[in-house]
């Protein structure tokens, strides 16, 4: 993983520094991406799709007013990238049910038992009771392992040595487990098997058994790509409801795994980033591709844009409409709230650019935005639909709720009129809007147009 993140924060410095952004430098850039995924053992299709579709983005795509195409390349990359990874949703890890039983399973040496550990970490942490299960009875020392590891996460762990039935032991451990009133059971199984066969069939075996809720297939993402062909075999032969990909962080493959797994719409759950029972994540695209381009901020920019764009598609929205009511006005001032800095805001609104709007008027016009959000906020929907209701005592409950004046409910109420005014005005809009910003923040009261 240390490697895919090395040439992906690479490829972000490059555009960051780079004078222009132009053809030349997106080549050079999809090149780059290219070469850290095929590295890190990504079949060579998804890359060639990947690349394939940011291109096209930056290509077709104009970037949203006030921002450059050098954003759009950025977007376009952790956009596409997410998509590779499954999209923007987190999985759900909650148990559905108490007691709920956590099968794992796994080839040798995937990391099973340690990844036992971490989950029950993971989800003691969350408040929840958790006990754990082995069922080793092949290789010496198994159940040790997972004892000295539950002490170590503070899980009380059932064992028994003496026994050389595994599903026995599950029995019984659960059974025992349910006593106690534990929430979360998770079974450890033995890897002795070397081929997916050989264990699908003992699984089959085992699930007849102990009907747990979930069967976790622990994959080592040290194979690289051949992890999806894995994840394949036991999705069709074995109710495998997810995944925990161990070892993402030791090997250079790891990025291969992690895709070629995801492409097989398998369900990633938890990824393992080490051997320390703490390096365990709930897996979250959005999350993962963040610190792949080891771009802190490259949320924020993202959000920013999208922002704008619904203000944009708003303002579209409300010069066709013809029923402009508080609650338009209300979207309009929720929009330009989220998008940041007033002055970034005005920035973006052709012609503002231009107005000499000192750092005082600026302060002034942003704590007004929220004083009138939060009287919006204190109006009744019927109030928003229908402002020519508001009459003084409506007045007097709005100022009251949203800890302002009268006076001030009566500026909002002046400053909805002209923006009814302004919305309708289409094309003429901007201009009058810049009009009417710069008197009004000038003088704080004097709402004429
Ligand atoms: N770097 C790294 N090492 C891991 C991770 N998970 C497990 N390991 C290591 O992988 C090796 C095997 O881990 P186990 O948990 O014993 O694997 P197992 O699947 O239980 O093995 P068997 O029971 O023998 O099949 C150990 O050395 C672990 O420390 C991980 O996320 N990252
Ligand atoms: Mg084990």
């Amino acid at each position: 993983m240390k490697q895919l993140i090395e040439g992906f924060t690479s490829v972000i410095k490059k555009i960051l520094s780079a004078t222009y952004v132009d053809e030349e430098l997106v080549k050079s850039v999809l090149r780059d991406i290219q070469r850290a995924l095929l590295r890190a053992d990504v079949s060579a299709e998804l890359v060639l799709k990947l690349c394939r579709a940011i291109e096209r983005r930056v290509k077709e795509e104009e970037p949203p007013p006030g921002f450059s195409k050098r954003e759009l390349l950025l977007r376009a990359i952790y956009e596409e990238l997410i998509k590779v990874l499954g999209g923007e949703r987190k999985p759900n890890v909650l148990p559905s049910k108490r007691p709920y039983v956590i099968l794992l399973v796994g080839l040798e040496g995937s990391g099973k038992t340690t990844s036992a550990a971490k989950l029950a970490l993971f989800y003691k942490r969350r408040g929840f009771r958790v006990g754990l299960i082995s069922t080793d009875v092949y290789r010496p020392g198994a159940m040790d392992q997972l004892k000295q590891l539950g002490d170590k996460v503070g899980v009380p762990v059932f064992i028994d040595k003496s026994s050389r039935d595994s599903v026995d032991i599950a029995r019984r451990g659960i059974e025992y487990f349910k006593e106690e009133g534990v929430d979360i059971i998770i079974v450890d199984t033995a890897g002795r098997h070397r081929k997916e066969e050989y264990l699908i069939a003992e699984l089959r075996e085992i699930y007849r058994e102990i009907k747990p809720d979930e069967v976790m297939l622990v994959l080592d993402a040290s194979i690289g790509k051949q992890a999806g062909a894995q994840a394949r075999a036991f999705k069709e032969a074995a109710a495998i409801d997810s995944i925990f990909l161990a070892k993402l962080d030791g090997s250079a493959r790891g990025g291969g795994a992690l895709m070629a797994v995801v492409e097989t719409g398998a369900k990633i759950k938890f990824v393992g980033l080490g051997e320390d029972v703490e390096d365990i994540e709930v897996f979250d695209p959005p999350r993962f591709v963040s610190r792949l381009l080891g771009m802190g901020d490259i949320v924020g920019l993202i959000e920013r844009m999208k922002a704008v764009e619904e203000h944009m598609k708003l303002m579209e929205e409300i010069s066709k409409t013809k029923k402009v009511t508080l609650l338009t006005f209300m979207k309009q001032l929720e929009a330009i709230m989220k998008m940041g800095p007033l002055r970034k805001v005005l920035e973006l609104i052709p012609g503002f650019s231009l107005l000499p709007l000192g750092e005082e008027q600026m302060k002034i016009g942003e704590e007004k935005l929220r004083k009138w959000y939060a009287i919006l906020k204190s109006m009744t929907l019927e109030e928003l639909l229908n402002p020519e209701i508001i009459n003084a005592s409506r007045m007097r409950r709005i100022a009251r709720g949203s800890g302002t004046t009268v006076r001030d409910v009566k500026e909002l109420l002046q400053a909805y009129e002209i923006f009814k005014k302004v919305s309708k005005l289409g094309r003429r809009r901007e201009k009058l809007l810049a009009k009417y910003f710069t008197k009004h923040f000038e003088t704080g009261l004097d709402l004429g147009l």
